[in-house]
């Protein structure tokens, strides 16, 4: 356990401002791609390759981009035209002294500019060690670095806007507002742990007491929040179930906007499942389409079911269809097993003139009350209806959507968990009159797990799992 608490780039946890160098745009191609070298010396490593101070060319200012070429000095051979900017120690993304060359976007030109930079000396960069080392510089805080992988990975407006808080410190400041309360409490303890005979009157515990409850408030308030944060950074999942032919694959293809699945009169046409993403209301939505549940003998299609009914069992919600134009609809209904999850019942093919649905009602499905609506994937008629129905499913899911911070990190929830814990403890000695230094030992466990929120403290293992799951580059 490292307390990097005065200055986390002076611990020798890496072999700090080594160059390193990557491309950081994505691979494919485009106008520009970009390379970024970082690490003591950068600048002078770079200049041989860009005419920086050769042929008594002045050396650029700090963040004065240049057009120049980048050639490899030995043999004069140029391989692009490019732009190239160098930043300061202290002033770049990583922290480091950092050149960032912008060639064209070819997979070959920009390998061919990393070979030459690696060859003279670079070393290829780890994932995410460019935002590694902005943290361990000081620059950004371990909630911050953890919120550039989900900007980047975002894909909706909501997992967007909730990365983008955290980026900019929503959960971190939170954090720390609870840290500086925890100290408060803290300090009075420190004081009775070195003046015993002071004793604690009897109204400051119940002034202490309160702030406790204060304080464990605001944290299950964030903890509570971590379930609005996964279906926001995970997406909220539906299965679209029922009997063949009910009009799963054509429900598929509304919601998406466009043909996927293969639609057909024949039954048991969909063996295996398709899910795709949607946008719904600023969310992310996995719609999986899967095998129509019938009696059958096929080896392909029973898989299937059993996918079906696995994939409907994982899902926050299951839209059960259902072909109300079948005369016997109500006893295949009785005959079928509802998933665990929520369900819906959407009657369809209400165009038909012989549909019988049974919508805007509460239906008993085996032994579970569902909810129904009505709809029409052949004229989308009740198609809107339903998205807004799903929509509300989505936000009864989410706790209370005040403006506070909302945690996506399993990691922050279980550390926030950790900390109610030992603040629990807190609370239980003072209640028992506990001696003050049991009491601060367990103080001190909620700070502990507070600063492994932020990084104030660390460890190297928890820094190569939060890193490793970024791609190089970042
Ligand atoms: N009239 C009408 N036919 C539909 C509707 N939805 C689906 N169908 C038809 O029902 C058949 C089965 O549809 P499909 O989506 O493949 O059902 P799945 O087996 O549940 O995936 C196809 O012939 C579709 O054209 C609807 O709303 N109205
Ligand atoms: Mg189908």
């Amino acid at each position: 356990m490292t307390d990097n608490n005065s200055d986390n780039s002076a611990n020798g946890h890496i072999d700090a401002n080594e160059l390193i160098a990557s491309i950081i745009t994505p691979p494919g191609e485009g106008g520009v791609g970009a390379i970024r070298v970082a690490g003591d010396g950068a600048r002078m490593f770079c200049a041989p390759f860009l005419k920086w101070g050769a042929n008594s060319a002045p050396l650029p200012e700090s963040f004065s981009l240049k057009l120049t070429v980048f050639s490899i000095p030995e043999s004069g051979v140029a391989l692009d035209e490019v732009m190239a900017v160098w930043m300061p120690k202290g002033k770049s993304y990583t922290g480091d002294e950092q050149v960032e060359i912008y060639c064209h976007g070819g997979r070959v030109v920009l390998l061919n500019i990393l070979r030459a930079l690696y060859d003279a000396g670079a070393r290829p960069a780890e994932p995410g060690e460019f935002t590694k080392r902005a943290f361990l510089a000081g620059r950004i805080d371990l909630t911050k670095a953890e919120a550039v992988a989900e900007l980047i990975s975002a894909n909706s407006q909501r997992s967007y806007s909730a990365a983008r808080d955290n980026l900019f410190g929503k959960t971190s400041s939170e954090v720390d507002r609870l840290r500086k309360l925890t100290m408060t409490l803290a300090a009075t303890f420190e004081a009775q742990v070195d003046f015993p005979e002071e004793e604690i009157d009897p109204d400051e515990y119940d002034s202490l007491i309160g702030d406790i409850v204060d304080i464990r408030d605001s944290m299950q308030r964030l903890v509570d929040s971590y379930r609005s944060g996964v279906v926001i950074r995970d997406g909220f999942k539906i299965a679209l179930c029922g009997r063949p032919n009910a009009g799963k694959s054509s429900l598929f293809n509304a919601l998406l906007k466009k043909n996927r699945a293969i639609i057909s009169s024949i039954a048991g046409t969909t063996r295996d499942y398709l899910s795709e993403w949607i946008e719904l209301g600023g969310f992310a939505v996995e719609i999986t389409d899967t095998a129509g549940l019938r009696e059958t003998t096929n080896e392909i299609e029973t898989a299937g079911q059993k996918f079906a009914g696995e994939i409907a069992n994982a899902s926050h919600l299951a839209l059960w269809l259902v072909d109300c134009s079948a005369e016997n609809w109500r006893e295949e209904l009785s005959g079928d097993t509802p998933p665990e999850t929520k369900t819906l019942i959407a009657f369809n093919k209400i165009d038909l003139p012989e549909a019988k649905p049974e919508s805007d009602t509460t239906l008993t499905f085996g032994g579970k009350q569902c909810e129904t609506l009505a709809i029409s994937c052949k004229t989308e008629q009740g198609i809107e209806a339903l998205e807004r129905r799903i929509l509300v499913e989505i936000e009864s899911l989410l706790s209370d959507q005040t403006d506070g911070a909302i945690i996506t990190s399993e990691r922050h929830k279980q550390k926030l968990s950790e900390a109610i814990v030992a603040l629990d403890a807190v609370d239980s000695g003072l209640k028992n009159r506990l001696s003050p230094e049991l009491i601060a030992f367990d103080m001190k466990a909620v700070l502990q797990a507070l600063d492994e929120i932020t990084g104030k403290v660390y460890t190297d293992d928890l820094l190569g799992v939060i890193f490793s799951s970024f791609c190089i580059g970042k």
